[in-house]
Protein backbone atom coordinates (compact mmCIF):
# COMPACT_ATOMS: atom_id res chain seq x y z
CA UNK A 1 0.00 0.00 0.00
CA UNK A 2 2.80 2.27 1.01
CA UNK A 3 4.49 1.60 -2.12
CA UNK A 4 1.74 3.00 -4.31
CA UNK A 5 1.28 6.68 -2.57
CA UNK A 6 5.51 7.22 -2.29
CA UNK A 7 6.82 10.00 -4.38
CA UNK A 8 10.09 8.49 -6.34
CA UNK A 9 12.87 11.27 -5.87
CA UNK A 10 15.20 8.80 -7.74
CA UNK A 11 14.87 10.68 -11.08
CA UNK A 12 15.08 13.91 -9.59
CA UNK A 13 18.04 12.73 -7.35
CA UNK A 14 19.68 11.72 -10.32
CA UNK A 15 19.50 15.27 -12.17
CA UNK A 16 20.46 17.24 -9.27
CA UNK A 17 23.72 14.23 -8.95
CA UNK A 18 24.45 14.94 -12.41
CA UNK A 19 27.09 17.93 -13.62
CA UNK A 20 25.57 18.04 -16.74
CA UNK A 21 21.88 18.11 -16.41
CA UNK A 22 22.99 21.03 -13.94
CA UNK A 23 24.58 22.54 -16.57
CA UNK A 24 21.11 21.89 -18.76
CA UNK A 25 19.20 23.93 -16.22
CA UNK A 26 20.92 26.61 -15.84
CA UNK A 27 20.92 26.78 -19.79
CA UNK A 28 17.52 26.60 -19.80
CA UNK A 29 16.95 29.41 -17.05
CA UNK A 30 19.37 31.89 -19.08
CA UNK A 31 17.62 31.22 -22.02
CA UNK A 32 13.89 31.79 -20.10
CA UNK A 33 15.63 34.48 -18.80
CA UNK A 34 16.59 36.10 -22.30
CA UNK A 35 13.29 35.46 -23.46
CA UNK A 36 11.36 37.32 -20.27
CA UNK A 37 13.70 40.07 -21.12
CA UNK A 38 13.11 39.72 -24.47
CA UNK A 39 9.25 40.00 -24.35
CA UNK A 40 9.21 42.92 -22.09
CA UNK A 41 10.92 45.38 -24.32
CA UNK A 42 9.07 44.15 -26.58
CA UNK A 43 6.24 44.75 -25.01
CA UNK A 44 7.83 48.56 -23.82
CA UNK A 45 8.08 49.47 -27.29
CA UNK A 46 4.64 48.38 -28.17
CA UNK A 47 2.85 50.57 -25.32
CA UNK A 48 5.12 53.33 -26.77
CA UNK A 49 3.85 52.95 -30.29
CA UNK A 50 0.03 53.01 -29.43
CA UNK A 51 0.40 55.64 -27.25
CA UNK A 52 2.41 57.98 -29.73
CA UNK A 53 -0.73 56.85 -31.99
CA UNK A 54 -2.93 58.19 -29.55
CA UNK A 55 -1.53 61.12 -28.75
CA UNK A 56 -0.98 62.37 -32.56
CA UNK A 57 -4.47 62.06 -33.22
CA UNK A 58 -5.09 63.55 -36.51
CA UNK A 59 -6.60 66.24 -37.57
CA UNK A 60 -9.94 66.31 -40.02
CA UNK A 61 -12.20 68.91 -41.75
CA UNK A 62 -15.57 68.30 -41.61
CA UNK A 63 -17.41 69.59 -44.21
CA UNK A 64 -21.37 69.47 -44.32
CA UNK A 65 -23.56 68.10 -47.57
CA UNK A 66 -26.90 70.54 -47.09
CA UNK A 67 -30.33 70.05 -48.48
CA UNK A 68 -33.71 71.46 -47.30
CA UNK A 69 -37.32 70.13 -47.03
CA UNK A 70 -39.79 72.86 -47.28
CA UNK A 71 -43.49 72.98 -46.55
CA UNK A 72 -45.70 75.69 -47.54
CA UNK A 73 -49.15 77.28 -46.25
CA UNK A 74 -51.02 80.53 -47.63
CA UNK A 75 -54.31 80.99 -45.78
CA UNK A 76 -56.23 83.57 -45.17
CA UNK A 77 -56.55 85.02 -41.64
CA UNK A 78 -59.69 87.52 -40.09
CA UNK A 79 -59.27 90.00 -38.11
CA UNK A 80 -57.49 89.08 -34.56
CA UNK A 81 -57.74 85.46 -35.34
CA UNK A 82 -54.54 83.29 -34.06
CA UNK A 83 -53.90 80.26 -35.56
CA UNK A 84 -51.25 77.45 -35.19
CA UNK A 85 -49.46 75.13 -38.06
CA UNK A 86 -48.15 72.06 -37.35
CA UNK A 87 -45.87 70.22 -39.57
CA UNK A 88 -44.51 66.48 -39.06
CA UNK A 89 -40.99 65.80 -39.71
CA UNK A 90 -40.47 62.13 -39.76
CA UNK A 91 -37.63 60.13 -40.21
CA UNK A 92 -39.12 58.82 -43.62
CA UNK A 93 -38.66 62.34 -44.75
CA UNK A 94 -34.72 62.57 -43.81
CA UNK A 95 -32.19 60.53 -46.35
CA UNK A 96 -29.44 58.09 -45.23
CA UNK A 97 -27.09 59.64 -43.28
CA UNK A 98 -28.70 63.11 -43.09
CA UNK A 99 -29.57 65.09 -39.84
CA UNK A 100 -31.71 67.88 -39.24
CA UNK A 101 -29.69 71.02 -38.39
CA UNK A 102 -32.33 73.68 -37.74
CA UNK A 103 -35.33 74.91 -38.86
CA UNK A 104 -36.33 78.24 -40.45
CA UNK A 105 -40.02 79.90 -40.83
CA UNK A 106 -40.80 82.91 -43.27
CA UNK A 107 -44.38 84.61 -42.67
CA UNK A 108 -45.34 86.87 -45.48
CA UNK A 109 -47.79 88.78 -46.30
CA UNK A 110 -49.06 92.02 -48.45
CA UNK A 111 -51.94 94.46 -47.96
CA UNK A 112 -54.43 92.89 -50.22
CA UNK A 113 -57.51 94.42 -49.49
CA UNK A 114 -57.30 96.67 -52.52
CA UNK A 115 -58.90 99.75 -50.11
CA UNK A 116 -57.61 102.85 -50.81
CA UNK A 117 -54.68 104.11 -48.36
CA UNK A 118 -55.36 101.06 -46.42
CA UNK A 119 -52.26 100.40 -44.15
CA UNK A 120 -50.30 97.35 -43.89
CA UNK A 121 -52.22 94.94 -41.52
CA UNK A 122 -49.97 93.33 -38.31
CA UNK A 123 -48.51 90.07 -38.06
CA UNK A 124 -47.49 88.39 -35.14
CA UNK A 125 -45.52 84.89 -34.92
CA UNK A 126 -43.97 82.64 -33.19
CA UNK A 127 -42.54 78.62 -32.58
CA UNK A 128 -44.35 77.09 -29.62
CA UNK A 129 -42.13 74.77 -27.71
CA UNK A 130 -43.65 71.05 -28.57
CA UNK A 131 -41.56 67.74 -27.56
CA UNK A 132 -39.60 67.71 -30.79
CA UNK A 133 -35.65 67.11 -29.27
CA UNK A 134 -33.80 70.43 -29.81
CA UNK A 135 -32.12 73.38 -29.03
CA UNK A 136 -34.95 75.38 -27.60
CA UNK A 137 -32.32 77.96 -25.44
CA UNK A 138 -29.83 78.28 -27.70
CA UNK A 139 -28.90 81.73 -28.63
CA UNK A 140 -29.10 81.58 -32.22
CA UNK A 141 -32.91 80.71 -31.97
CA UNK A 142 -35.77 83.16 -33.55
CA UNK A 143 -38.70 81.95 -31.83
CA UNK A 144 -40.78 84.91 -32.42
CA UNK A 145 -41.21 87.95 -34.53
CA UNK A 146 -43.86 90.53 -35.39
CA UNK A 147 -44.11 92.83 -38.16
CA UNK A 148 -46.53 95.94 -39.14
CA UNK A 149 -45.17 96.83 -42.72
CA UNK A 150 -45.63 93.83 -44.75
CA UNK A 151 -42.03 92.70 -44.49
CA UNK A 152 -41.23 89.03 -43.50
CA UNK A 153 -41.05 87.49 -40.12
CA UNK A 154 -38.08 85.29 -40.09
CA UNK A 155 -38.04 82.59 -36.87
CA UNK A 156 -35.23 79.91 -36.55
CA UNK A 157 -35.34 77.17 -34.50
CA UNK A 158 -32.00 75.47 -33.70
CA UNK A 159 -32.50 71.45 -33.46
CA UNK A 160 -28.91 70.13 -33.72
CA UNK A 161 -26.22 70.67 -31.25
CA UNK A 162 -23.71 73.51 -32.48
CA UNK A 163 -25.16 72.86 -36.25
CA UNK A 164 -24.42 76.15 -38.83
CA UNK A 165 -23.39 74.36 -41.75
CA UNK A 166 -19.97 75.64 -41.97
CA UNK A 167 -16.59 73.30 -42.17
CA UNK A 168 -14.99 72.90 -39.06
CA UNK A 169 -12.44 71.03 -37.77
CA UNK A 170 -12.29 68.09 -35.61
CA UNK A 171 -9.35 65.19 -34.07
CA UNK A 172 -9.57 61.66 -34.23
CA UNK A 173 -8.25 58.22 -34.63
CA UNK A 174 -10.58 57.99 -37.95
CA UNK A 175 -13.34 59.00 -39.57
CA UNK A 176 -15.94 57.03 -37.46
CA UNK A 177 -14.49 58.68 -34.34
CA UNK A 178 -14.20 61.96 -35.66
CA UNK A 179 -18.09 61.65 -37.10
CA UNK A 180 -19.61 60.87 -34.14
CA UNK A 181 -20.55 64.29 -32.85
CA UNK A 182 -22.23 65.05 -36.08
CA UNK A 183 -24.04 61.19 -36.36
CA UNK A 184 -26.53 61.26 -33.28
CA UNK A 185 -30.59 60.70 -33.97
CA UNK A 186 -33.92 62.05 -33.02
CA UNK A 187 -32.69 65.98 -33.13
CA UNK A 188 -35.46 67.92 -35.12
CA UNK A 189 -38.26 64.86 -35.68
CA UNK A 190 -41.75 65.51 -34.39
CA UNK A 191 -43.88 68.33 -34.90
CA UNK A 192 -42.97 71.81 -35.73
CA UNK A 193 -45.84 74.42 -34.73
CA UNK A 194 -45.79 78.06 -36.00
CA UNK A 195 -48.58 79.98 -34.22
CA UNK A 196 -49.39 83.26 -36.56
CA UNK A 197 -51.59 86.25 -35.40
CA UNK A 198 -53.05 89.03 -37.62
CA UNK A 199 -54.79 92.05 -36.67
CA UNK A 200 -56.00 94.75 -39.63
CA UNK A 201 -55.24 98.05 -39.83
CA UNK A 202 -58.04 99.75 -41.80
CA UNK A 203 -57.72 103.52 -44.10
CA UNK A 204 -60.39 106.02 -42.55
CA UNK A 205 -64.28 104.90 -42.34
CA UNK A 206 -63.70 101.45 -44.43
CA UNK A 207 -62.92 98.09 -42.67
CA UNK A 208 -59.94 95.38 -43.21
CA UNK A 209 -61.41 92.30 -42.45
CA UNK A 210 -58.63 89.77 -43.13
CA UNK A 211 -55.13 88.75 -45.05
CA UNK A 212 -53.31 86.38 -47.22
CA UNK A 213 -50.24 85.14 -45.37
CA UNK A 214 -47.59 82.53 -46.65
CA UNK A 215 -45.54 80.38 -43.71
CA UNK A 216 -42.94 78.59 -45.56
CA UNK A 217 -41.26 76.30 -43.45
CA UNK A 218 -37.59 75.01 -44.38
CA UNK A 219 -36.25 72.42 -43.14
CA UNK A 220 -32.35 72.53 -43.16
CA UNK A 221 -30.79 68.83 -43.16
CA UNK A 222 -27.39 68.01 -43.27
CA UNK A 223 -24.54 64.99 -43.93
CA UNK A 224 -21.09 65.37 -42.32
CA UNK A 225 -17.75 64.20 -44.26
CA UNK A 226 -14.18 63.65 -42.72
CA UNK A 227 -11.39 64.34 -44.69
CA UNK A 228 -8.09 64.06 -43.48
CA UNK A 229 -6.08 67.07 -43.55
CA1 LIG B 1 -54.79 96.79 -43.85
Amino acid sequence: MSDDVEFDFNGLKSLVDDPSSNKTMIAVLAISAIILIYTSVDLSNLNEEVRELIDSENQWQISFELDTISFQDTVILSDGEQRQFDYEISEEQIPDGYRVGNITSIISYSETSGLPADPADSVSSSIRQTSMEAQWNDNRNTLSGSSNDASDIELMLQTYPDFDGLTTNGTGLNSYQVLQPWTQTGYGVGTFSVVVELNTQSPPLLNDSDEEVTITVQVTIFKANANSS
